[in-house]
């Protein structure tokens, strides 16, 4: 004769079932679109290598964000200016030329000017900002930085556009040329010290 388990016992793990289920749903930001990874090395010290890894995900609201997670060894003690740069070249590393920032200088407008569609002085979303320092202790650095300025995924603020996009590593900090003496040469770090091309997984 086969045992009917007591309908209690069926109610509760049906129950059970159902809130593990709800957990998953409800869990923020978990919902992994795409994953990516650069491997880091010296401009010109080969004894500086790292690696960064970058995963999109989804936010409950339907937000984009990527969580870049960086680690690197061999650079000098103290705080170094991490950046994006705008093209996939470290050979050598001012291949990589410019921040990556796509859209066009110098509008800070919320949207356009005028009632013409496509509108061509929209700069929003591209205010993408910088990357914050990495701060390096004896010889090791890491450094984890969210933003939903730019995705993996297809889209205007892919770092997958047309010639890609790669870490640089700078001599110095970046002092992110916030106060008016700080606007000089040099504000964002200075010279290159590290690259990594960024490849998707
Ligand atoms: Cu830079």
């Amino acid at each position: 004769m086969i045992e009917t388990p007591p309908k209690s016992a069926s109610t509760t793990w049906v129950s059970l079932s159902a809130a593990a289920v709800m957990a998953c749903i409800s869990l923020p930001g978990h919902a992994v679109i795409l994953t990516a990874t650069a491997d880091i090395k010296g401009c010109t010290d080969a004894s500086i290598s790292g690696r960064a890894t970058l995963r999109e995900e989804m936010t409950d609201e339907g937000i984009k964000e990527v969580t870049i997670h960086l680690k690197v060894e061999g650079l000098s003690d103290g705080k170094h200016a991490v950046h994006i740069h705008e093209t996939a070249a470290c050979e050598p590393c001012g291949a990589a030329k410019g921040h990556h920032d796509p859209g066009p200088f110098g509008q800070t407008r919320p949207d356009s000017a005028g009632d013409t569609v496509p509108a061509t002085d929209i700069n929003h979303p591209y205010h993408m900002g910088d990357l914050i320092n990495i701060e390096v202790k004896r010889g090791r650095g890491s450094m984890r930085h969210t933003s939903n300025r730019m995705t993996l995924s297809a889209g205007r603020l892919t770092l997958f556009d047309g010639d890609g996009s790669s870490f640089i590593i700078h001599t110095n900090e970046d002092t992110y040329c916030d106060q008016e003496s700080d606007l000089k040469k040099g504000c964002a770090g200075g010279s290159r010290d590290a690259c990594g091309i960024i490849k998707a997984d």
